[in-house]
């Protein structure tokens, strides 16, 4: 260890170690805003990090960054001198002098680290703010799912980090220098010609409201009042174990009884899980999957998550033969409500909006593939993401921890079994599907029902099943997040991987990570642990662990689908994609 005086006080510093590294073992707070510390990303360009040092090789009292400065034997660190606090409080009023101020209309209002920072500094006024240079940037509306207003950005370059390092889809760029430096898009393009896929990691990192969801609540509150719209709302598995976190409740914290409470309260006519319609997706796509184990294809491909298929689709368009063609659990159950519902329920179909509530920014743009829709009647009509539904409860001034729990009533479309509420977790479609795959092959329930070996954290995991019967061994694969992904297509596209069987999510963690649920601050993905415990109990504690053993599910096959794969559901539940 290495010795050293910070604030006065005598501290010891591991080897290598940033003077902010540091500091922050010790609880001293020295203010960042481009650094963050879970994408290994420090650039030093905010330069808010700044502390006096007096270090050899240094002049006495320099102004250093710390995010970018070793610590030394001896060095003597001030971190809150009036020099370090003028150097600071300079450097947070440049950032603010073109950074667009309204803060009142702003998507991250009350939740954004510069505010944070600019307290801290203790700025008071906006001596340079300059109007007409935040002009020079633009905002970006053109992604169904979200939306980049530059004139809210730092240049903090998190987004730039995240998407090219974590997710490999590098669709950002740093352009200009200087005063002039931005963000944008590779050759120019606007958001929704790039090779961008919507996961909405950009936005989990941005610590300003320059990378936002497409607010989408005013549609939502149309519907609620409209006395002649008969809402639909669902909610994803993963909703219920990351909502809680907003009102103040521990992490991971299952919050479905509160959230049907609170939908009810606001008006909802009809509320429904999504994780029924995982149970669907489970019935159809295992019933594809061992026609399709004896044929050519190898392997399957899930296709639940939007912004997988869209990143197939922009960089793997050769494998999307190899995509299952179920649709989602979202426009499963969207396509239901339009038409098994009403017609169980006796409602108009031309009556019904079908509202999402979901952790992802992608389901937006799923949404509106022209391929979801038929005679232009789409089968989701709007969907929130985790952070709107937050925004949209406080504007009905609802607390979700005053909120008294209720629960599911639809007899036709909210029952759901655990291998359904396990979806929102890396893992949780294979294992769902596994159990049903099981029982399709043998007649009889997989005696081991939690599957340990889908069970892991890492990146990329592979495991053999055993289903029996003529089936023998799958071999399976699932990926978490973009890297892994492309690494599992690449080897697919050379040949070298053999698997029956790949479960994709484009989010590191899966839903319950998604890019639409609430932003931490300077902190990447800190709950997907304690979420992902819940789900699994979840599924423990839920009477029916499969999806075939979900009476509403027989009901729906008995009374409306036929079997699985029929005619009827493949019309209905069965999709394409297009590179
Ligand atoms: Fe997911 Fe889904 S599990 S993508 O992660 O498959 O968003 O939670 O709703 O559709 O069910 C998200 C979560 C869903 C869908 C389901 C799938
Ligand atoms: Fe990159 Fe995902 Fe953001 Fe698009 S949404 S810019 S792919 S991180």
């Amino acid at each position: 260890a290495i010795g050293l005086t910070l604030d006065g006080r005598a501290v010891t510093a591991r080897p290598e170690e940033t003077i902010l590294a540091c500091a922050r073992r010790h609880g001293v707070i020295i203010p960042t805003l481009c650094e963050m510390n879970d994408i290994d990303h420090a650039p030093g360009t905010c330069r808010v990090c700044v502390v006096e040092i007096d270090s050899p090789g240094h002049e006495p009292g320099q102004l250093v960054a710390s995010c970018a400065t070793p610590v030394r034997a001896g060095m003597s660190v001030r971190t809150r001198s009036r020099r370090v606090r003028d150097a600071q409080r300079l450097q947070v009023e440049l950032l603010l002098a073109d950074h667009n101020q309204d803060c009142a209309t702003c998507v991250r209002h009350g939740n954004c680290e510069l505010q944070d920072v600019a307290q801290h500094v203790g700025v008071t006024g906006n001596r340079f703010f300059d109007r007409a240079r935040t002009f020079g940037r633009g905002i970006d509306d053109t992604s169904p799912a979200m939306i980049r207003d530059m004139t809210k950005c730092i240049r903090c370059q998190r987004c730039v980090t995240v998407c090219r390092d974590g997710q490999t889809v590098d669709a950002l760029v740093v352009t200009g220098t200087g005063q002039d430096t931005a963000i944008g898009l590779h050759h120019g393009l606007s958001q929704r010609e790039s090779s961008c896929v919507a996961c909405g990691q950009c936005v989990l990192v941005c610590p300003t409201g320059a990378l936002g969801e497409r607010d989408e609540t005013e549609r939502v509150l149309d519907y609620l009042f409209d006395p002649e719209i008969v809402t639909v709302v669902q909610f994803a598995p993963a909703v219920r174990v990351g909502f809680g976190e907003e009102f103040g409740l521990p992490p991971g914290t299952n919050v479905e009884g509160q959230i049907i409470g609170a939908l009810r309260r606001l008006g909802a006519d009809i509320v429904l899980d999504t994780n029924f319609a995982a149970d669907l997706v489970v019935m159809e796509e295992s019933a594809e999957l061992l026609r399709r184990l004896g044929g050519q294809r190898r392997p399957t491909f899930t296709s639940c998550c939007p912004a997988w298929i869209n990143f197939a689709e922009r960089h793997y368009p050769d494998l999307l033969p190899l995509l299952s063609s179920t649709k989602s659990p979202q426009q499963c159950l969207g396509v239901i409500a339009k038409t098994y519902l009403p017609e169980r329920m006796g409602i108009d179909p031309a009556r019904i909006r079908v509202i999402s509530i979901m952790p992802c920014t992608a389901k937006k743009d799923e949404r509106t593939r022209p391929q979801l829709s038929a005679d232009g009647v789409a089968e989701i009509d709007v969907v929130l993401t985790t952070r709107e539904f937050a925004r949209l409860l406080r504007r009905q001034g609802i607390d979700l921890r005053q909120q008294a729990p209720s629960s599911f009533d639809n007899p036709y479309m909210s029952a759901y079994s655990g291998a359904g509420a396990i979806f929102g977790t890396t893992g949780g479609v294979m294992e769902a599907a596994v159990r049903t795959m099981f029982h399709l092959v043998n007649g009889g329930e997989l005696p081991q029902i939690e599957l340990d070996q889908l069970r892991g954290f890492d990146g990329a995991r592979i495991a053999t099943i055993p289903v029996g019967g003529a089936v023998g061994t799958v071999k399976v694969a699932m990926c978490h997040g973009l890297r892994p992904t492309r690494a599992i297509c690449e080897a697919v596209r050379a040949g070298t991987a053999d698997f029956d069987f790949i479960e994709i999510m484009a989010c590191p963690g899966g839903c319950v990570d998604g890019g639409g649920t609430l932003r931490s601050k300077k902190a990447y993905l800190p709950y997907a642990l304690k979420r992902r415990e819940t789900l699994f109990a979840i599924d423990r504690a839920t009477p029916v662990r499969q999806s075939h053993n979900n009476p509403q599910i027989q009901a729906l096959y008995r009374d409306f689908l036929g079997t699985p794969y029929s005619e009827k559901a493949h019309g209905l539940l069965h999709t394409y994609y297009t590179d």
